[in-house]
């Protein structure tokens, strides 16, 4: 690698894989901040990116991918402010416009100007429509989007802002429903699903059921402290049931969101239960009354999380309530991680490290 030039995986055309290519490092200006970026998490998301065809996404092309990066700051624009120099930090991945109310508070993932950006073609993150964390450097808007991580290994910290921050952020908005001697469904154990149960286990008293298609990932939600798991079947349904004495579970994270789960969904809830629909699966649900929905049901979509909630995941990382399973490949075979995790391969969460 010449001085001046870096490693970078880019998507280069619409439909065609991400290729290892060379680019011009980035300097920061202003307000900006260079990450020399010490892991990247790879995101079911990245697959919808690469998959996407021409038009479908507001990105212009090419770019490069990555959006759930730890690493070190190395190099401040002249009015950055936040983490000095060589501090570890996350990056808070949903980059909005930086000025509405919502960008304000923290949650660029709720950004009012999100429209604007997408119209603009202005991407709306790391590796989203922005040149993102599948490199050696990473250049971030603003200090306000890093988040420090003490000395929590990198590779445990990427995952915490995409995986970590969005079951954090799922888990908040059914917490009503969260009391004591409640029931919840985990519906996927990968890799947010995984730290879902963990999360669970560490803010709520929930009675926690996981369900999946892969015996690896029950193992993995066992070993997270799920208090049930079972292998998707005909009888799911019923048999969660039965575990919650009939009435059905309080609330229910699906990290699946395909017809068959959300299906399931539906059929395990309580009366005046919730579902926070967060896998971006191609299910679908007909909200009507009188319909087939559980009365009193409050469905929610969370993306992503706020700033604020991923300085809660952190911390509970650095108190140990979080240990994220990864599989770890270096940046010049992250092909290999893109097919691992296509062909439902991957332990956990996929990490890239550039080192
Ligand atoms: C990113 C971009 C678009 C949809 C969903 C996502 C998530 O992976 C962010 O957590
Ligand atoms: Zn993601
Ligand atoms: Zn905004």
């Amino acid at each position: 690698m010449s001085t001046g030039r870096m490693r970078a995986i880019r998507l280069t055309r619409w439909g065609g894989p991400p290729v290892l290519t060379e680019v011009t490092r980035p300097e920061p200006e202003g307000e900006e901040v260079a990450i020399r970026v010490e892991a990247v998490g790879l995101c079911r998301s990245d697959l919808h990116v690469v998959d996407a065809a021409p038009g479908a996404l507001p990105y212009r092309i090419p770019f490069t991918l990555g959006h759930e990066v730890a690493g070190r700051v190395a190099e401040r624009g002249a009015g950055a402010t936040g983490p000095a120099v060589g501090e570890r930090v996350v990056v808070h991945g949903p980059w909005g416009c930086g000025s509405c109310a919502r960008c304000s508070a923290g949650a660029d993932n709720y950004c009012d100007a999100r429209a604007a950006l997408d119209t603009a073609r202005a991407g709306t993150g790391a590796g989203l429509g922005r040149d993102g964390g599948m490199a050696d450097l990473l250049l971030v808007p603003s200090g306000r989007l890093l988040v420090p991580v003490g000395d929590l290994d990198p590779v445990q910290a990427a995952p915490l802002s995409d995986a970590g921050l969005t079951s954090y952020h799922a888990v908040a908005g059914v917490r009503a429903a969260l009391g004591e001697g409640a029931s919840a469904a985990v519906l996927g154990t990968g890799g947010l699903g995984h730290l879902a149960v963990q999360i669970l286990r560490a803010t709520t008293s929930a009675h926690i059921l996981a369900v999946d298609v892969r015996e690896q990932a029950l193992a993995v939600a066992a070993e997270s402290g799920a208090h049930f798991g079972t292998l998707l079947r005909p009888d799911t349904a019923e048999v969660l049931r039965r575990r919650t004495g009939g009435a059905g579970v309080d609330a229910v994270l699906d990290f699946v969101g395909s017809p068959s789960s959300l299906g399931l969904a539906t059929a395990l809830l309580r009366a005046g239960g919730e579902l926070a629909v967060v896998g971006s699966g191609g299910g679908e649900l007909t909200v009507r009354k009188p319909g087939a929905l559980p009365a009193g049901l409050r469905i929610s979509l969370p993306f992503w999380g706020t700033r604020p909630e991923l300085e809660q995941v952190v911390a509970l990382a650095r108190e140990g309530a979080l240990r994220v399973e990864t599989e770890h490949f270096p940046l010049p075979r992250a092909l290999e991680a893109f097919e691992a995790l296509r062909s439902g391969g991957v332990r956990g969460r996929a990490v890239l490290i550039p080192g």
